[in-house]
């Protein structure tokens, strides 16, 4: 192992307590290999350099463009770092390769074949990119010597730029030329994609590059040499001028945005909030930074809009900071409309060495009056440090912990769901891997940062089943349960990402929070209705996913996962988890179907449908 990657997979251990499992390792076995080890073909190159960069796994859905690569894969590295972990679709290689780095921090890498793979992948590939969430996606093109083309095929699957695809939204992208720039441009992406604010990047391999035969080997490389450490930083000066400013506050307020899964990190940001007696105010769009029931907490996290506790912390604030929040102009704009906040506000982001011209992914330009140019994890130590010294925080994590929940016997709302599933579950850790867009932050409070890694970024409906499967991939043997909850129509799209958690047992229970339609837009067609004066009764023509209503346990029982009937009854919801947890505790892939009433809770729908009152 390198020293660059025992560094970062070292780094990503101690953040979550996680690594490549092993069990995986027993599948998918080759058979009769030679046992050459000196690399032979470029592809062979490509698949030694995935070795020293200690990539765990490749994600994949196959492809001629890179049979390459996959033989150098199979039977020059006996499918072992990376192993294969094969796909039915693109879209679900990358979302899986994205969970895992929203548990670890880490990118591993995703293939996919050609043009048309990488089309398929695109969707996925825009959320990794808005989550800021690190991805090696490989992907392959030719031969690009058009003498060297297959009829027919290979000409429609050979595209000029083909980068140019997903350049708008990748933070680098290549096409290499020979074997030694191949091994340069995967340390130089991996380097880029694991760097802060981090992203995907794509890798696209000449197919004929691949397939050639080594004319002599390559020179041996160190591969840690190649990975600087590169994570932006600030000078003492800036913490000594914000820490000024935050010790001057009387109602300072933290906007808890992107931060890591590190423990340290999550203790070290209680006890600034703590030190300063601030509000705190946290989004159900990103992974969990603070512990949402602690006093400091603001209301509950925002779905699709901040609570009145949120707005009114913010009302009130005479300095805010801002980690790295997703949307710091349209957070004020929330609480202070058009005028510009009198509060002082102190930026901690680095997030701006991302943006380019064609995705508005930055958001609104909100007024800074102080920028830490670098990440939450690196300056919430540093200011504490300037506050004078770090203590340790009164309410430190801790997971599991659950109230009681007597279920109703009204209709079966999507809070029964979550109160019923928190009862289930009872004092095991549990990291929710995915929340559909009905949730309530307010039902099941996050007490640890692998408490909730997050929604899937980039507002791409589907990517919910993929990411979960890479998630509940990088959990697996943590002790920790892996639970998804996936909107039926956001389920329905990834669903095949389930046949992949089946067939290497990885673990994972899916709730599909089933109201039978595509609810948000019927929210949004009522809006519209409203507005019009028309018949606001007829928003779920063209979004109801009923007659046939689908039967989304037996989708997953399809792939080999268990299938729990749907679930119509709220005394029936315990009861269910309970089995399909046993389930998932059995090494199971478990998928319960709850058909819930169609509805948001009463901040988001009041958000979707202000200004329509009459
Ligand atoms: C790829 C993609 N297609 C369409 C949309 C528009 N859209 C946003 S939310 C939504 C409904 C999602 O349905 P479901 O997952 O069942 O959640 P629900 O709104 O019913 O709670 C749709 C279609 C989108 N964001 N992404
Ligand atoms: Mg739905």
């Amino acid at each position: 192992m390198s020293t660059a990657t025992a560094k970062a997979a070292s780094v990503a251990e101690k953040q979550s307590g996680i690594a490549a499992h092993p069990s995986l390792r027993a599948l998918e076995r080759p058979a009769n290999l030679t046992g050459t080890n000196a690399p032979g073909f470029g592809s062979d190159v490509v698949a030694d350099t995935l070795r020293a960069l200690e990539i765990p796994y490749v994600a994949l859905n196959p492809g001629a463009s890179y049979r390459g690569l996959h033989d150098s894969i199979v039977n020059f590295l006996g499918n072992e770092t990376p192993q294969m972990l094969l796909c039915l679709h693109e879209e679900s290689a990358v979302a899986i390769a994205h969970g895992y780095a929203k548990v670890t921090g880490q990118a591993m890498a995703a293939a996919v074949h050609s043009n048309v793979g990488l089309f398929h992948a695109t969707m996925a590939i825009f959320n990794a990119w808005c989550d800021r969430a690190p991805v090696l996606v490989l992907g392959a093109t030719g031969p690009v010597d058009a003498a060297k083309r297959r009829p027919w095929i290979d000409w429609i699957h050979t595209a000029r730029d083909q980068g140019g695809i997903v350049r708008n939204y990748t933070k680098w992208d290549d096409q290499p030329a020979s074997p030694a720039a191949a091994r340069e441009a995967l340390l130089r992406g991996t380097w880029i994609a694991n760097t802060a604010p981090m992203g995907p990047v794509y890798v696209n391999l000449d197919a004929e590059m691949q397939e050639a035969k080594l004319a002599e080997p390559l020179s041996p490389i160190d591969a840690a040499r190649f990975m600087p450490q590169a994570d932006p930083t600030v000078s003492a000066e800036l913490i000594g001028k914000a820490a000024a400013i935050l010790k001057s506050a009387k109602h300072p307020v933290i906007f808890m945005g992107r931060v890591s899964r590190s423990l340290d990190a999550w203790n070290a940001r209680i006890t600034l909030a703590e030190a300063l007696n601030a509000r705190v105010i946290s989004d159900l769009k990103i992974a969990c930074g603070f512990p949402t029931d602690h006093p400091l907490h603001a209301g509950a996290p925002a779905g699709n809009a901040m609570v009145a506790e949120a707005i009114e912390a913010l009302n009130a604030a005479d300095v805010i900071l801002s980690l790295d929040w997703v949307d710091l102009g349209g957070g004020l704009r929330a609480a202070f409309g058009q005028d510009t906040p009198k509060a002082k506000i102190i930026s901690v982001s680095a997030d701006f060495l991302n943006h380019n011209g064609w995705s508005m992914d930055y958001e609104m330009l909100p007024p800074v009056d102080l920028l830490l140019a670098t990440t939450p994890d690196a300056a919430v130590p540093q200011l504490l440090a300037a506050l004078g010294g770090a203590k340790s925080p009164k309410h430190a994590a801790v997971s599991g912990k659950r109230d009681k929940y007597e279920p109703s016997s009204g209709p079966l709302r999507v809070d029964d769901l979550a109160r019923s599933l928190k009862a289930a579950v009872g004092e095991r850790p549990v990291t929710l891997t995915h929340l559909p867009l009905s949730w309530n932050g307010a039902t099941w409070p996050f007490r640890h940062p692998l408490d909730y890694i997050g929604s899937e970024g980039g507002g791409g409906v589907g990517g919910g089943p993929g990411v979960s499967v890479g998630a509940a991939l990088a959990l697996k043997g943590s002790g920790r349960l892996p639970i998804a909850i996936c909107g039926d129509g956001d389920f329905c799209m990834g669903v095949t990402a389930i046949w992949t958690a089946v067939h290497y047992r990885v673990p994972l229970l899916v709730v599909v929070c089933n109201n039978r339609s595509f609810f948000n837009d019927e929210l949004h067609q009522e809006r519209v209705a409203r507005i019009r004066n028309r018949p606001p009764e007829n928003r779920w023509i063209g979004q109801r996913i009923s007659d046939p209503d689908i039967d989304c346990a037996g989708l997953a029982r399809a792939q080999g996962a268990v299938g729990f009937a749907p679930v119509m009854k709220t005394g029936d919801l315990v009861p269910t988890f309970e089995k399909a947890i046993t389930a998932v505790e059995q090494g199971h892939v478990a998928v319960v179907d709850v058909r819930v009433e169609p509805g948001y809770s009463a901040v988001s729908t009041a958000a979707m449908l202000r200004g329509t009152e009459k």
